[in-house]
């Protein structure tokens, strides 16, 4: 296995696929997304347009469907839900769909769309997404960082060395074999920084700072619990986990 971390879907090589891709937005939208199919959520559809979002979801019953939107950090008016997970209980999301559209974890959801596999992570599903790496061995795998809006985002970066970070000891593998760019290492070491205090983190960042402006506190500390999901948010088709 060779693992391969790009900070924002646009440093990912555009001529290639790997076995694996990884897509990581940990503030907020595969912390939602982990959340959403671990209470029972039926499927979850991404969209970058908001337009087709709600025309593709008119052919769903009211009552197996959920419509998310969040551009900025905000809900989109006229959708139920913005991007909070906290939204997402059982008793609202049990055996329906959700499509959702967010300002840049749906665009790294789709740019890495053509690999094989394509799974999403967060801090609060780690565990699952390395036991999954471990059990399938992929020979190439990408984690990529969603980012904001092009540029890097320290959370997804952090998350990218906590998911390499346990590969390493899961292994056993010297960190020199399994790295496959130098932002393996980097991320490595960012995450053994902050490990201990994620939410600190997540007040540093630019974007923690730009939900904690939104009143956003309580998802910041949800989002940085490790490992409390044990799901495995999964490609089903282009766009459907
Ligand atoms: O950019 C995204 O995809 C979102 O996760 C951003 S937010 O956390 O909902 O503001």
């Amino acid at each position: 296995m060779k693992l391969f971390v790009y900070h924002t879907p646009e440093l990912t090589p555009a001529d290639k696929a790997p076995d694996c891709a990884i897509a990581v937005d940990v503030l907020r939208a595969t912390s939602t997304m982990a959340t959403v199919l671990a209470a029972g959520g039926e499927a979850i559809q991404v969209f970058s347009d908001l337009e087709k979002l709600m025309h593709v979801s008119e052919s769903w019953l009211p009552e197996k469907r959920l419509r998310a939107g969040e551009r900025g950090g905000g809900k989109v008016p006229g959708f139920e839900l913005g991007n909070s997970p906290l939204d997402c209980t059982p008793e609202l999301v049990q055996g329906r769909r959700l499509f959702i559209s967010t300002t840049n974890g749906t665009r790294a959801l789709q740019r890495i769309q053509d690999a094989a596999t394509v799974i999403t992570a967060a801090f609060i599903n780690r565990a699952a997404v390395v036991r999954y790496l471990i059990e399938k061995q992929p020979e190439t795998v990408w984690i990529v960082g969603s980012g904001w809006e092009g540029s890097f985002s320290l959370e997804d970066t952090a998350c990218a060395g906590a998911i390499a970070q346990h590969v390493v000891q899961e292994t056993n593998l010297p960190l020199e074999e399994l790295a496959g760019n130098d932002e393996v290492i980097s991320a490595i070491a960012l995450y053994s920084q902050w490990q201990d205090n994620l939410l600190g983190l997540f007040h540093a960042c630019s974007h923690g700072q730009r939900l904690l402006r939104l009143d956003c506190h309580e998802d910041l500390k949800y989002c940085s619990q490790t490992d409390i999901l044990d799901v495995l948010p999964m490609q089903r088709e282009p766009g459907v986990l």
